[in-house]
């Protein structure tokens, strides 16, 4: 994917929304944040990337979608009507997503890492779960969601069933845990920096994007490289913003 940007417009990049947890009130109020910022970044957007854990849960029936989200799916589709390009990837909450985005709303959705060139800089952007060391537990856990006969399985509970289940088990699982130190920071350990320098290591990019771990990061990848995280809307509204020549991590501030 190749994209050149004119004077003044950027590439927004922002990850771990959780729409819909831990209840509805928040979830809303998240919402209209996350509107109000897509507003205001609509004007010099060149191309929006929306990567992973958008919603907390989510999972495409073949004829069915979860309720909810209405104002953010609307502006989404508002930016396409606009010809901005938006790139969505899924995250570990919300890993099956299927077609309806890229039929309803003409938004491709990525389930690993892609390469894109911006100007004359190479990105590697995705989501980041289950990549380099570590994460074994979730590593597991990924096999089982993705194993096809699970699918199949839940995909015939009734919706009211199978969303409940699913609702209360991610409900429990990640926003909860961030009050729990699953989210610092853990130095050299971090695996996914590591990833990023293994990759380095066989291929130079000029800037890596991920989300996933819910912390605002900025650090070196070897001599030329850098590795972003994008942070996280529950608490933090941070986003990440490329002019052409500079990556940066920013907050919405409100
Ligand atoms: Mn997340």
């Amino acid at each position: 994917m190749n994209i050149s940007l004119k004077p003044g417009q950027k590439v927004f990049f922002a990850s771990d929304f959780h729409l819909g947890a831990p209840d509805p009130q928040s979830s809303k109020k998240r919402e209209e944040k996350i509107i109000r910022w897509l507003n205001s970044i609509e004007k010099e957007a060149a191309a929006l990337f929306l990567v992973g854990d958008v919603f907390d849960f989510w999972f495409e029936y073949d004829k069915v979608i979860p309720k909810g989200f209405i104002r953010f799916m609307g502006k989404i589709a508002d930016l396409r009507d606009k010809g901005i390009p938006i790139i969505f990837f899924t995250g570990n909450h919300d890993l099956w997503m299927k077609d309806y985005f890229t039929q309803e709303l003409d938004v491709p959705v990525y389930g690993n890492p892609i390469q894109i060139k911006i100007n004359d800089k190479k990105f590697l952007v995705g989501h980041g779960d289950g990549l380099g060391p570590g994460d074994k537990k979730y590593k597991v856990l990924k096999k089982v969601f993705t194993n096809e006969a699970c699918q199949w399985f839940f995909k015939w509970l009734h919706p009211d069933i199978g969303i409940r289940i699913a609702q209360k088990w991610s409900g429990s699982s990640r926003i909860t845990n961030m009050q729990k130190n699953e989210d610092q920071f853990k130095g050299e350990d971090e695996w996914l920096w590591q990833y990023c320098k293994q990759v380095e290591n066989q291929m130079h990019h000029d800037f890596y994007i991920f989300g996933h771990r819910h912390l605002p990061l900025e650090l070196p990848v070897g001599e030329r490289g850098k590795y972003y995280n994008l942070g996280e809307w529950v608490s933090q509204y941070t986003y990440g913003e490329f002019d052409g020549e500079e990556m940066s991590i920013k907050s919405y501030k409100f």
